[in-house]
């Protein structure tokens, strides 16, 4: 049975750096999922903030916020079927190196805070999130 899920995902300024954009966008159009809206930005302090503002007790809340600030980012809603699981399957761990290969945090990440891409981890943060990139 399919359950058609949108989902939220940023390429983060190391990703677009790297130039990873197109590669990173192909592999979800090339796993079925259909692009619904695009947008190339760049994050203030302010939208970061209430970006992350599950992690504003965290000790690394002011690398986070500086770091996705540092430049230009690629918010992107992506839909398809379990699109929530799925895509936060194909980015990979949050820690770079723990990553598996075959998923892009895997085969582009280096780090922690710089791990080339972000993806929504449920339906409550797919909402909050893109309301604050896409308004
Ligand atoms: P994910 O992006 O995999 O959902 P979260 O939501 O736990 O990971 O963390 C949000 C972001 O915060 C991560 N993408 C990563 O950039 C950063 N981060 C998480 N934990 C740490 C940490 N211990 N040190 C530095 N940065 C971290």
């Amino acid at each position: 049975m399919s359950n058609l899920e949108k989902t939220l995902i940023v390429i983060k300024p190391d990703g677009f750096k790297k130039g990873l954009v197109g590669k990173i966008i192909s592999r979800f159009e090339d796993r079925g999922f259909q692009i619904v809206n695009l947008k190339l930005f760049q994050f203030d302090v302010d939208s970061a903030g209430r970006f992350y503002e599950a992690h504003k007790d965290k000790h690394f809340f002011d690398e986070l916020v500086s770091f996705i600030c540092s430049g230009n980012t690629v918010g992107c809603i992506i839909e398809g079927n379990n699109a929530i699981s799925t895509v936060r399957l194909m980015i990979g761990n949050t820690k770079s190196t723990e990553a598996l290969p075959g998923t892009i945090r895997g085969d582009y990440g280096t780090g922690f805070t710089d791990n080339i891409i972000h993806a929504s981890d449920s339906v409550e943060s797919f909402i909050k999130e893109s309301k604050i990139i896409f308004n």
